[in-house]
């Protein structure tokens, strides 16, 4: 494999990653071999482990980006995350330490802890509450909105920063998924009383739909979403995953996030919310774009 030594007692010279040497980790992980070994391998011939951990990850995402495009797929794009890297067991977001409950790499979702106080919850409700309707779901068909039948809940939009309790919840989710507040399209709040449910669907846009290209001009596909719970339904109301068979308790102040970097089915990011069975269960969703969301 490609070598790189640095000096023992002088600083370690940055060392940039080959053209050579991004053919031999794809060569190495077309053999079978897996992530860790390669990395070993690195190491023991005088790279820096940081570099090529890092040198692997972006050379196999390339690579298995590339292949997806090669088969039809859109491609991917850059997506809101947390910073994970040192397993922190809570992430300073601002004004307040954000418990990490559990985390899935692959597809990205990340159970948050601790994101709201009940303060906050009550409050964001208690503003809500005047303002809810039955949900639309846009339309993406037209681009405008429609009352869908898979909805059950009602709901009302806050527009970004519209009151203090917004604005101060939008600086904290930025700062906890590292992506910029205008980029997030406002406040959604629903509520699901007994019976009622969201059933499985994907949040980004079907790129083929007639309606899509009107919704993505106001910045870009969706790329994540954040579903918080404000309040605790007595039984059921989970948030699901179907092709993970997960289900994340919709446990008030916590919140769930999970990330797609194309809009397809292979980013295994199918959801829905379970129906209800007892007490009423009331979210905020906070959807992320692509880019500027105007
Ligand atoms: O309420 C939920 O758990 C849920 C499930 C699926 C919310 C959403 N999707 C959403 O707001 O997109
Ligand atoms: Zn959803």
């Amino acid at each position: 494999m490609p070598h790189r030594t640095t000096a023992a007692h002088s600083a370690p010279a940055a060392q940039p990653v080959t053209d050579e040497l991004r053919e031999w980790i794809i060569a190495q992980a077309q053999a079978g071999h897996a992530a860790p070994a390669i990395v070993d391998s690195m190491v023991r011939s005088g790279w820096q482990e940081a570099v090529a951990v890092r040198a692997m990850e972006e050379t196999l995402r390339r690579y298995l980006d590339q292949a997806a495009v090669a088969q039809g797929l859109p491609p991917a794009v850059p997506v809101p995350e947390p910073d994970l890297a040192e397993s922190p067991l809570y992430l300073d977001a601002g004004d307040r330490r954000v418990h990490v409950l559990q985390a899935i790499a692959q597809p990205r979702i990340v159970v948050f802890g601790n994101l709201l106080s009940d303060e906050e919850c009550d409050a964001l409700i208690a503003e809500a509450a005047p303002r809810m309707a039955r949900s639309l779901t846009v339309a993406t068909k037209t681009g405008g909105e429609e009352l869908h039948a898979d909805r059950t809940s009602d709901g009302m939009f806050y527009s970004r920063g519209e009151t203090a309790a917004v604005r101060r919840l939008e600086e904290r989710v930025a700062r906890l998924l590292r992506w910029p507040v205008d980029h997030g399209e406002g406040l959604q709040v629903l509520r699901y009383r007994p019976g009622a449910e969201y059933k499985p669907h994907y949040d980004y846009f079907e790129p083929s739909e007639p309606g899509t290209p009107t919704i993505l001009a106001r910045g870009g596909q969706r790329v994540a979403t954040l579903v918080i719970y404000l309040s605790e339904p007595a039984k059921g109301g989970g948030t699901t995953f179907p092709d993970l068979h997960l289900e994340v308790a919709p446990k008030r102040g916590n919140a769930v996030f999970f990330s797609y970097e194309r809009p397809h089915p292979s980013t295994r990011t199918l959801h829905g919310g379970a129906p209800v069975i007892e007490g009423e269960k009331w979210i905020a969703t906070k959807w992320l774009r692509e880019r500027v969301f105007a």
